[in-house]
């Protein structure tokens, strides 16, 4: 059967490229620095960031980690989105390494209001953590791959350091973020402390994130990092296609946003499908079944006996992420199996 994943952007595999680059990358032990291909990629992290230096991680999930804890010490606060993904899907790390406390607050369409972080920073006083940390998430997943500007970041910058917070960005899909709002990437990145991105989702590498920001900070997560058991040695078997990430794959996300456009216009045409098409801005597509009166498990179910695979989000959001091996012909043949889908919990 066909298959057509569209779960994540995660499931890309490397291409021919890649695989190239890792066979004849330049080895070393990186816990002694003496990796070059790990080397080369994290200059070039820091300088496409605009930042002093970056460090190569594992995955997303520990460069917010480590940058986290780097920011702060236990029993300080931080300020994040309700559903940003540091809250949601990292397994508490916040909580149960870094004893942190997590002051969660909605934003709009994924973007925090610089007066709701104000009045969430905490007074001094004796009977109240201490605020040192705000995260800001850019895309912003679980708002629909929505962009936050430049002007939203640095509102929120302004906020925090009059009151001596760091900020954080998430930006695993910051480089969809750049494309969408065709800026460089250093607009993005200006107004915040430090900033992680992924090298494993829209950019196809197997493996891997960066962590950028200071000398001083990025050394303090170096030492997380190999307390957390992240420190790798030739690590350049995963640095070496996140070069080639980083020289080749970025504008072909433009690609992957046309895609998830087109099969968001056709859903919003869809009978018992909602969708906020405001909330598509690059690749993810995240959409309401509940008019079908189906739960979103029910309906992933039914539609992966088409091969066509997605993510329910909650009771009824489910989610599409398109990225390099989803083709027009796979939006259609998605389309295609969505309908069937409806046919079969009749409702047309
Ligand atoms: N997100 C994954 C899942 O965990 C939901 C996905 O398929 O989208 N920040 C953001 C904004 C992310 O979307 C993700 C991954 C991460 C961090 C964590 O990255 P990994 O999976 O490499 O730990």
């Amino acid at each position: 059967m066909r298959v057509v994943d569209l779960r994540s952007d995660t499931v890309t595999l490397p291409t021919e490229e890649m695989l190239e680059a890792i066979r004849h990358a330049e080895l070393g032990d990186d816990v002694f620095h003496e990796d070059p291909t790990v080397n080369r990629l994290e200059e070039m992290a820091a300088q496409k960031m605009g930042k002093e230096t970056a460090l190569l991680v594992t995955s997303g999930t520990q460069a917010n980690l480590v940058s986290v804890l780097s920011h702060t010490k236990r029993g300080d606060e931080v300020i994040l989105e309700v559903d940003s993904h540091i809250y949601h899907y990292e397994v508490g790390g916040l909580a149960a390494i870094g004893g942190l406390m997590a002051r969660p607050i909605k934003g709009k369409m994924g973007v925090l209001d610089p007066k709701d972080v104000e009045k969430a920073i905490r007074p001094e006083n004796i009977h109240c953590p201490e605020t040192t940390l705000v995260c800001m998430e850019n895309t912003h997943n679980r708002a629909g791959g929505t962009v936050v500007s430049p002007n939203q970041i640095e509102a929120v910058w302004n906020v925090a350091k009059k009151h001596n917070l760091a900020v954080h960005m998430d930006g695993a899909r910051i480089f969809n973020a750049a494309v969408a709002l065709n800026v460089d990437v250093k607009r993005l990145t200006k107004h915040v402390d430090s900033v992680m991105f992924c090298l494993s989702k829209g950019l196809s590498c197997p493996v891997g994130s960066l962590v950028v920001g200071s000398r001083e900070f990025v050394e303090k997560a170096r030492r997380w990092r190999k307390m957390l058991g992240g420190g790798m040695r030739q690590a350049g078997i995963i640095a070496a296609p996140g070069i080639v990430a980083l020289e080749k794959m970025i504008d072909r996300l433009r690609g992957d946003h046309q895609n998830a456009r087109i099969l968001a216009e056709k859903l919003a045409k869809t009978d018992g499908i909602s969708i906020d098409l405001r909330t598509v801005q690059t690749n993810i597509v995240i959409f309401n079944v509940r008019g079908l009166g189906v739960t979103s498990v029910e309906f992933v179910r039914r539609l992966s006996e088409h091969g066509v695979k997605a993510l329910p989000m909650d009771e009824t959001l489910v989610r599409m992420v398109t990225h390099r091996g989803i083709e027009m012909e796979d939006i259609e043949y998605a389309i295609n199996s969505i309908d069937g889908v409806i046919d079969s919990v009749g409702k047309r």
